[in-house]
């Protein structure tokens, strides 16, 4: 068989590659600083049990899975360059049948997510009343991180309107605790038996499979609206903390109450509680729905971008802490009601600790997609409680890893993989790797010495809380506290600013309009009526439909301000601050706003009428004119000349929607001309005109509450 190709009549000249192939063979390269796996960062020095060279890259040859050299993976085996591909060709066939495997079932729920590598650094506040070793003081321990939304599939866009996930994998030395809670306090469902069918009615109708990760549709409000403990959740991720700025500004809640136990074996319950460093803050709509089409992944391209540039994320984790009661209830609420929260004002929430999250995954699969969470993964000191949430959870987790990984082995899968010794006498099964020694993987037994042996609880062993047991008859029930299901939505609503208020009205307007059948949107208007007279008014003016009565009056609960994401001020490190320039910009000013910027630890994006350098400069522009967006600033500067020409619509636009969305704009040069063409008022709040330097401090501060907040209501 000859190698020499032959040309083929009529086809193009074969051109020579531009950029010759590296021949030289070389090792791959090292992981990224940022890019560590969990095996490699354990700041404690434990050892993590991945095994030495487990590495999938070594060598500089592409080989086979068996490492076996290869000299062509370009061409198939054929009988002749145009005759058919042999059978024999077990290189092919090895490389197109693990192709044709390459995906796995997507999560259920929770498919859309990002992670993260990070540290927990505890302050030992919380031995008071947990024996947990990782809480004890100055305790490092590392964990991974995956936020991510409910109802989308794995490729869905990052803004939509939805609660996220926050889960937490912490590596202790005792064994791994997972925290797998959401940004919103309360949950739609009191019972897990209600799971499936909350989800099925949330995710794509079955007939068209449509809508895509929306709740806006007939099947989720038919569901709501007819199983009233869902309001009070609902109304949560109505408001704005269902379209997050970023993952880096949500809260995070572990919703159910646990039983801590401490060394003293005195027990309390415990609610979790992460607050992010930066502060709570969302998008508006119109920017999350114009995100979607602009930058799908604008929350993973967040995250993974400030922890690039060094700009940690961070967290403090911190617990309400309630008396374990018989009755388990705290100033009337029921702390076994997941679709309760307990407002900070009558628990404070205390300190326990702060995570950093500072390295990027290096490989979205290994880790990000392949990690498996559950809440029955507990540490001594951590226990459940008989929430029926959390209860059924204790079941769901596990059973889904099984046929989402393959198998019952998941917890070898490096990211999976305990930082503490296991010996778990767990054997064999679909993707076994561990090559266990040893006869005797059973107690008692005398063959291996009577190895693995029980723990006491002063080795460290898990020792379930002791806790009475209900009297009472087996029954398919709820406890009768159970059945208010509009009091927490009305003491929620009525704690928001007004323009938080206004934001659910329209966002129930929305997801409503979106409805087909007027029954639903009228079942729902009588849970509105149920919550508040204004919201149900205002949703119902929005649909044209006519206000109904409320089946009870809504109650006068005392609100709690610290569920509002308004009137606070919060750090501005990482916020993005848009410089939109032109060919006749004056370049130093441009550069000392750039760097004043950058010297608050913000992020300067400059933007130009094309790429390259800016006007007289040799320092490359960030963003052109094309691909600059307004969705992408937290903030904008206009340092555009006075050129005698109209205003480039590219720029109007910008300036209109950053305007519109209330976010700060400041500038100089013809900056007030660029304003006035954008019939923007120039004595409209959060509008600063000056020098530089000076307007890059008042944006800033205008940055430390988020957005020009009485811009809405002008
Ligand atoms: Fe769940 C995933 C959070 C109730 C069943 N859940 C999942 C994830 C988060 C939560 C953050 C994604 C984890 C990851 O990133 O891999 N789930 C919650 C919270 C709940 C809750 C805060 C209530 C307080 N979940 C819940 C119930 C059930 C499930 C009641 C079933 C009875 N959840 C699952 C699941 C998932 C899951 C089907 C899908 C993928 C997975 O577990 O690993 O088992």
């Amino acid at each position: 068989m000859s190698s020499s190709k032959k040309p083929i009549p009529g086809a193009p000249a074969a051109q020579p590659p531009q950029v010759p192939e590296q021949t030289v063979p070389h090792s791959p390269l090292p992981p990224k600083s940022d890019q560590r796996g969990p095996e490699m960062v354990s700041p404690t020095g434990v050892p993590t049990g991945a095994p030495a060279g487990s590495a999938s890259q070594s060598g500089a040859y592409l080989t086979t899975a068996q490492g076996l050299r290869l000299s062509d993976t370009d061409h198939s085996l054929k009988a002749g360059t145009r005759g058919p591909t042999l059978l024999q060709d077990h290189h092919l066939r090895e490389k197109i049948t693990h192709f044709d495997h390459e995906r796995i079932p997507e999560r259920v729920v929770h498919a859309r997510g990002a992670g993260a590598h990070g540290i927990f650094q505890s302050y030992g506040t919380g031995t008071r009343i947990t024996r947990a070793g990782f809480l004890a003081k100055d305790v490092q321990t590392p964990v991974f991180v995956r936020f991510s939304t409910v109802a989308g599939s794995r490729g869905s866009a990052d803004t939509v309107r939805d609660t996220r996930g926050f889960a937490t994998k912490f590596y202790t030395d005792e064994g791994t605790f997972d925290l797998v809670g959401n940004n919103i306090p309360v949950f739609f469902i009191q019972d897990g038996i209600k799971f499936p069918d909350v989800v099925h009615s949330v995710k794509p109708h079955p007939d068209r499979e449509i809508p895509q990760a929306q709740s806006a549709h007939d099947t989720f409000w038919d569901f709501v609206s007819l199983h009233t403990e869902a309001q009070a959740h609902t109304v949560w991720f109505m408001a704005d903390r269902g379209i997050p700025r970023s993952f880096r500004t949500m809260e995070g809640f572990g919703v159910h109450t646990f039983r801590l136990v401490n060394a003293d074996d005195q027990t309390s319950l415990v609610k979790f509680h992460w607050k992010p460093r930066l502060g709570v803050h969302s998008l508006v709509w119109e920017e999350a729905l114009m995100i979607n089409g602009v930058d799908p992944d604008f929350h993973r391209r967040d995250l993974a971008n400030a922890i690039e540039a060094g700009a940690f994320p961070a967290w403090e984790l911190g617990v309400q802490v309630f008396p374990d009661t018989d009755d388990e209830m705290f100033e009337g609420i029921d702390l076994l009601d997941p679709t309760k929260f307990i407002p900070e004002e009558l628990a404070p929430v205390q300190p326990l600790g702060l995570m950093t999250l500072n390295a990027n995954p290096k490989n979205y699969f290994a880790e990000t997609e392949q990690v498996a969470f559950h809440p029955g993964h507990l540490v001594p000191g951590i226990d459940i409680t008989n929430d029926p949430l959390l209860q059924a959870r204790m079941f769901s987790y596990l059973d889904t890893q099984i046929s989402r990984l393959g198998g019952p082995n998941f917890a070898q899968i490096p990211i999976n993989r305990p930082q503490a010794p296991v010996n778990d006498m767990l054997r064999d099964g679909m993707h076994q790797s561990a090559d266990y020694a040893g006869v005797a993987p059973y107690r008692p037994n005398s063959l291996d010495g009577g190895c693995p042996f029980h723990a006491g609880s002063q080795d460290g062993a898990f020792i379930d809380i002791p806790q009475p047991v209900a009297e009472g008859v087996k029954i398919r029930d709820a406890a009768a506290t159970f059945d208010d299901h509009y009091s927490q939505a009305t003491l929620f609503y009525r704690s928001l600013s007004t323009v938080e208020q206004s934001h659910v009205i329209e966002a129930y307007t929305f997801e409503l309009g979106k409805c087909y059948e007027t029954a639903i949107r009228e079942r729902q208007l009588k849970s509105l009526a149920n919550i508040d007279a204004g919201l149900c008014s205002g949703v119902a003016a929005g649909l044209g439909l006519p206000v109904p009565e409320p089946e009870q009056q809504p109650g006068n609960p005392q609100p709690s301000p610290a569920v509002s994401q308004v009137g606070r001020k919060w750090p501005t490190d990482g916020r993005v601050i848009g410089i939109v320039t032109d060919s006749g910009t004056d370049a130093d000013k441009v550069l000392t706003a750039r760097d004043a910027i950058t010297a608050a630890g913000m992020v300067p994006l400059v933007i130009a009428p094309t790429g390259g350098m800016l006007t007289d400069t040799d320092e490359p522009v960030q963003r052109s004119y094309a691909t600059a967006h307004s969705t992408e600033f937290d903030a904008l500067l206009l340092a555009t000349s006075e050129t005698g020409e109209p205003v480039d619509p590219r720029i109007l636009l910008m300036v209109t929607e950053t305007f519109r969305h209330a976010k700060a704009i400041g500038g100089w040069g013809s900056a007030a001309a660029v304003l006035a063409a954008g019939a923007i008022d120039l004595s409209a709040a959060g509008l600063v005109l000056g020098e530089p330097e000076d307007v890059v401090t008042r944006v800033g501060e205008l940055l430390t509450e988020h957005r020009v907040w009485k811009r809405f209501s002008a």
